[in-house]
């Protein structure tokens, strides 16, 4: 299986991080993402959406959208569970995960869409109200998760799901590409940053 890719993205890691778990091996292709390879006919024949990642099976058939790639991962490899065991534990680590793409990361992204490093790109027109309301809503994310993460070591719960995995690649991303690292004060957070970045699958 080719999984398409590209270093500093952080959708791709999180297919790469959730396969090591699996011990599942994938080739990875690294794309020009900036130099629009994602934006050719071949590439958008991959996946209407010209985004990274899209997983390329040994027939041919390409699987775009991270959860999707994951999903069919987890059903190729069930063990270690990574999106739960049971009715309620699945729902409960589905509404986290959900949480952390539909808040974090669209905060994240916001303030990446509107920041620096895509305007010197000249990609996008940037909104400087939309780089700050981005950036407000990531600390407030980035707060709550550390009251949660007083109560538990993971995010959905007390084992490692794929909640951690994506919210782990889009905390790194965030620090190093988008000037949001968390303030040292959240102490909870950064505990359970160094207990996920420590996992085999996270150092490689
Ligand atoms: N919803 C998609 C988002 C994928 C995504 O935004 N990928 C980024 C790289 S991390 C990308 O390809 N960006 C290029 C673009 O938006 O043109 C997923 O979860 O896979």
């Amino acid at each position: 299986m080719k999984l398409y890719s590209f270093p500093s993205a952080p959708n791709p890691r999180r297919v790469t991080i959730f396969a090591a778990e699996k011990n599942l091996r994938l080739d990875v292709v690294n794309v020009d993402l900036r130099g629009g390879e994602t934006k050719t006919p071949e590439f958008l024949g991959k996946n209407p959406s010209g985004k990274i990642p899209v997983l390329e099976l040994d027939d041919g058939t390409c699987i775009s959208e991270t959860v999707a790639i994951c999903r069919y991962l987890e059903s190729l490899a069930p063990e270690p569970n990574l999106f739960g065991h049971d009715p309620l534990e699945t729902a409960l680590i589905e509404a986290h995960h959900r949480h952390i793409e539909f808040e974090l990361h669209s905060s994240i992204g916001a303030a990446w869409v509107n920041g620096p490093i895509v305007a010197a790109a000249g990609l996008v027109e940037p909104i400087e109200a939309q780089r700050l309301r981005g950036a407000g809503l990531t600390r407030k994310y980035y707060q709550r998760m550390n009251d949660e993460l007083a109560a538990r070591d993971y995010l959905a719960g007390d084992r490692f799901t794929v909640a951690d995995i994506s919210c782990l690649c889009m905390m790194d991303f965030a620090a190093a590409m988008v000037d949001l690292k968390p303030d040292d004060g959240l102490t909870n957070l950064w505990a359970w940053h160094t207990r996920v970045s420590q996992r085999p699958s996270v150092t490689g």
